[in-house]
């Protein structure tokens, strides 16, 4: 009997301790602070592979539209009744130093009306643009979007009160153009990062650092790029203004970081960071600068680099709208532009700066349409090309690229051509249909170890070269010599 009281009270025992063992699982399951799963990812150290796989279709995409569009295209390069020295009409706050309160009048009378975001996707579909990069803000601190960090924008300021960007990124959308975002450092608008003494100074030297610049950073920069990433999903964010004194390179570093962690994929340009030098951005270290690409301004590298480019260009004097600029670069000029920044390997991101009223100037959008019609017979020697690993060029006149990882190269003739055309540094397949984009027919060639390719125009195609021609694309399937 004793013996079985024992038993029973060992089997209690068991389930006692079983049922406390029990208990505590249970409880230390509840208790277990779920593992935090961020991941920290050090964007400046990215794989070449990774780096290779985000920049693919920028590199394809070759031809992009810049647009400077704020409030400076109210006074458009005017005023008190006179015309304000310097190039550009956006800078007319700073270069005739007007004062914020004064500026601002100019914003309280911004009221686009005639600005149709389909249009303007439109003309630069039909001129072949593939990637679009808008001011959000420029250096005059004003945005183009409802921002809900600032009421310097185009919805809370102005009688105008519709969000531009929302408009047009989802025009772009439609026509598949991508959505790319410009957005200045500087800010002659906000209290914490405009000059402490503007607007009265003599000259740039003059101006003084304003030591509440890296609360503006934290508060109110980076915010409003996160507004305008949720909000807009732009494939670029194209930083400018980086210059200034204000900002450091350790901010820029941090500011890549930042800017890739809203959105992985996104590109950048390398003025997020100090890394250019001068205006032409292709510092040679840039490894130790953040950014994803050059940016060369108003100027075409003279030859080819291994790192991305970018050549941001106007079409006139000015970025933003100047009533008075009508010193327009020929379309030919632009053309030749397109294809000698393709042969070097870069992409040419050619501006407009629109009126007041919301109209991209005639005399962009005729140009425009010109490039466009050119594209769409030439537009395979641009698109989704490459650099020869040789030579991107013969003499002043002709321009190579190669269709991506395959033997089709393309000759890019930028002047009417005699009978012949003499090529040295490509050698045909046997049997190689060598043809003249736009036309049907094959043409004939010969192949000489010292001469060269010799490619034969008949006649009657020769005669067909006219003023709006601006170049002929020859496609060869061969190799390099
Ligand atoms: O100061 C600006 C200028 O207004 C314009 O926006 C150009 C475009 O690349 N960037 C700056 C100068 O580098």
């Amino acid at each position: 009997m004793a013996e079985k009281i024992i038993n029973l009270k060992l089997i209690s025992l068991c389930f006692l301790i079983l049922l406390v063992l029990f208990m505590n699982a249970c409880k230390s399951d509840k208790k277990k602070p779920e593992k935090a799963k961020i991941e920290i990812v050090n964007y400046l150290e990215e794989s070449e592979e990774s780096f290779d796989q985000r920049m693919e279709w920028w590199r394809d995409d070759r031809f992009g539209m810049f647009i400077h569009w704020g409030v400076y295209a109210v006074p458009a390069g005017i005023y008190n009744n006179k015309e304000v020295k310097g190039h550009n009409g956006e800078w007319i706050m700073n270069n005739a130093q007007i004062p914020v309160k004064e500026y601002e009048k100019f914003a309280k009378q911004f009221n686009p009306t005639k600005f149709d975001a389909n249009e303007w996707a439109k003309t630069m579909k039909d001129a072949g643009i593939k990637y679009v990069v808008i001011t959000s803000k420029h250096h005059d601190g004003f945005g183009l979007w409802d921002s809900k960090i600032s009421n310097y924008d185009i919805v809370d300021f102005t009688p105008y009160g519709k969000d531009i960007l929302k408009a047009l990124s989802k025009a772009c959308k439609k026509q598949s153009i991508k959505f790319g975002l410009y957005y200045s450092v500087i800010d002659w608008h906000h209290p914490e990062a405009q000059a402490i003494n503007y607007p009265n100074y003599n000259n740039w030297e003059d101006l003084k650092v304003n030591p509440k610049f890296s609360s503006y950073l934290e508060n109110y920069m980076k915010p409003q790029l996160k507004e305008l990433i949720e909000n807009y999903d732009p494939e670029i964010i194209w930083f400018d203004g980086e210059w200034i004194p204000d900002f450091t390179h350790d901010q820029g570093l941090e500011l890549y970081q930042y800017v890739r962690s809203l959105k992985p994929n996104i590109i950048i340009n390398n003025r997020v960071d100090k890394g250019r030098s001068g205006m032409q951005g292709m510092n040679k270290e840039d490894k130790k600068y953040a950014g994803d690409f050059g940016t060369p301004e108003q100027e075409i590298l003279k030859t080819t680099s291994t790192l991305d480019w970018e050549s941001c260009m106007t079409m006139n004097d000015t970025w933003g709208y100047k009533k008075n600029d009508h010193n327009w670069k020929s379309t030919e000029v632009l053309v030749h532009n397109l294809i000698d920044v393709t042969a070097k390997g870069g992409n040419y991101l050619l501006n407009v700066g629109p009126t007041a009223e919301g109209l991209i100037p005639t005399p962009s959008v005729e140009r425009l349409k010109q490039i466009g019609l050119w594209l769409k017979i030439n537009g395979k020697a641009i698109y989704g090309t490459e650099k020869l690993q040789n030579s991107y060029k013969q003499g002043d006149k002709i321009r190579f690229t190669k269709e991506k990882g395959s033997p089709v190269y393309f000759a890019i003739v930028m002047e009417k051509p005699g009978k012949t055309i003499v090529l040295k540094n490509l050698k045909p397949k046997k049997d190689s249909k060598i043809t003249l984009l736009g036309y049907d027919s094959k043409l004939e060639w010969s192949f000489d170890n010292k001469e060269g390719l010799i490619i034969n125009i008949p006649l009657n195609i020769l005669q067909a070269w006219n003023k709006n021609t601006y170049a002929w694309t020859f496609k060869i399937t061969g190799n390099e010599i």
